[in-house]
């Protein structure tokens, strides 16, 4: 057994006393009530789901671990003369709240030994058509190397309940290793004429991400901080949920994985990284390369608000102030980018959009959140295929989810089923009440 596995497994075994605790002398006791526009009204803020993996606080943004971003990207081990930790580490404390060493984030060769992309898969991609999105190619790509999952064997075999965490973690790192190639192998293949770049086996999973890409150094940071920050936000998001929700039907990885993608391909989710570029770049054509004033920003935020649409980026489900991982790229910008054009619109739209959406009055949160300020650090490197940014998102968020799906084995949760209920049971519900 690997040293990261071993540390898992010794966590797992003093972690489901807890659980059974809980379940079998506390079960009953209540974390809070529904009510009817909850029950309508898309679950929000309804405390029903339980991950140890991370937790958003709604004003100070999200801890992975107990960590904040700062905390998170100051402590863990880095490649000697790089900023950005190394995902692998990131990993490796997602799964078992401990800070690595050096010598545990050895958990690198985990992923090393793991990396190689079966050639059906790029068979797969290539026979899909020219226009496909690539989150689509990126879902169908990971559903398509589900054959491959070690769960289904040892469940086909027989395995018991207590091993199911097992194999569902051999199956997380098989995948996430994957996931780099896979992601560079679409983009090469859609945007740069198919020129493919093969691996390093000696690199990191950012900084082989960075060269399959074909982007110099700091990309290599870049794709580190990135996946990192995109990692999880504890369980409720449409992406996160997706995927506990699916692997809790004890489908496997590659099935929670695909699923979850075809979740944050949504607009109002991970999606937003790539409108919000999209919008910016219309506000730049209106505007011929110049960059606008406070008041012609405003003019363009109002015309949107007005014609019945959203401003991608900003606004939030839980948090209430501006989103810490918005802050973190925000600060990686002023110090590696302060001059870029793209970075100054981003900046206005943070001196404009809160007091407006304020004033409109409808949008709980009128803060930015990580999707506001993403796109500009890929188009400046040089990623300015912006319908590729949701890939990037992917790749991070597997990372929270597969360390979630572990857990869910190894404490044995259950099916997922809420209870729905009629708009005739609510009406009698409200004329009672
Ligand atoms: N621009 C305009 N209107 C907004 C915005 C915004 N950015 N945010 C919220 N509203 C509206 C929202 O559409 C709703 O309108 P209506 O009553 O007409 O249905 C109203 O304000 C109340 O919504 P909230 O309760 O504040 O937000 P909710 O929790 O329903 O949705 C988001 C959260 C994130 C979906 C929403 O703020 C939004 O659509 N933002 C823009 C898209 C975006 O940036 N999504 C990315 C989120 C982060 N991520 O990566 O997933
Ligand atoms: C996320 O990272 O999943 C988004 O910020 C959405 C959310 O947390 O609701």
């Amino acid at each position: 057994m690997s040293n990261l596995k071993e540390k898992l497994f010794e966590k797992i075994q003093g972690w489901r006393p807890r659980t059974t605790k809980l379940l079998k002398e506390h079960g009953s006791v209540k974390v809070g009530d529904v009510t009817i526009a909850q029950a309508i009204g898309g679950v929000r803020g309804v405390k029903c789901l339980t991950t140890d993996i991370s937790y958003l606080d709604p004003m100070e943004g999200i801890r992975f671990r107990g960590y904040t971003i700062p905390e998170t990207l100051a402590k863990l081990p880095k490649v000697p003369g790089f900023e950005m930790p190394l995902v692998e580490g990131f990993y490796y404390l997602l799964l078992t709240g401990d800070i690595p060493t050096e010598e545990d984030v050895k958990a690198v060769e985990e992923f090393n030994k793991r990396k190689i992309v079966p050639q059906y898969v790029f068979d797969v991609l290539r026979a899909m058509p020219e226009d496909t999105h690539p989150m689509t190619m990126f879902s169908a790509a990971i559903l398509t190397l589900q054959k491959e999952s070690e769960f289904v064997k040892a469940y086909n075999a027989g395995m018991n309940k207590m091993d199911y965490w097992d194999p569902t973690y051999e199956d997380a790192l098989n995948l996430l290793a994957k996931l780099p190639q896979i992601a560079a192998f679409i983009y090469r293949y859609k945007y740069k004429g198919g020129d493919i770049i093969t691996p390093d086996p000696q690199l990191d999973m950012g900084g082989n991400f960075a060269h399959m890409m074909g982007i110099d150094k700091p990309y290599d940071d870049v794709a580190r901080m990135y996946f990192i920050l995109h990692s999880d936000h504890e369980s409720g998001n449409v992406s996160a949920h997706t995927g506990h929700l699916v692997a809790s039907a004890l489908s496997d990885v590659y099935y929670s994985i695909s699923a979850m993608l075809d979740g944050l391909a949504g607009p109002l989710h991970g999606l937003a990284n790539q409108e919000v570029l999209r919008w910016i770049q219309g506000v730049r054509d209106k505007m011929g390369g110049e960059i606008p004033t406070e008041e012609q920003m405003k003019k363009f935020v109002w015309d949107t608000l007005n014609s019945g649409q959203v401003i991608p980026g900003y606004g939030h489900a839980v948090l209430r102030k501006t989103d810490p991982r918005y802050q973190a790229q925000r600060e990686f910008c002023l110090k590696h980018l302060p001059d870029d054009n793209l970075f100054k619109y981003v900046d206005i739209l943070y001196k404009v959009v809160p007091d407006i959406l304020v004033e409109q009055g409808k949008a709980k949160n009128p803060w930015p959140n990580v999707d506001a300020q993403s796109g500009v650090i890929q188009w400046y490197y040089g990623l300015k295929e912006y319908d590729f940014y949701t890939v990037l998102f992917g790749i991070g968020r597997a990372l929270g989810i597969t360390a979630n799906i572990i857990w869910d084995r190894a404490l044995g949760y259950p099916i997922e089923r809420p209870k729905s209920l009629t708009t005739a049971m609510l009406e009698d519900i409200a004329s009672k009440a």
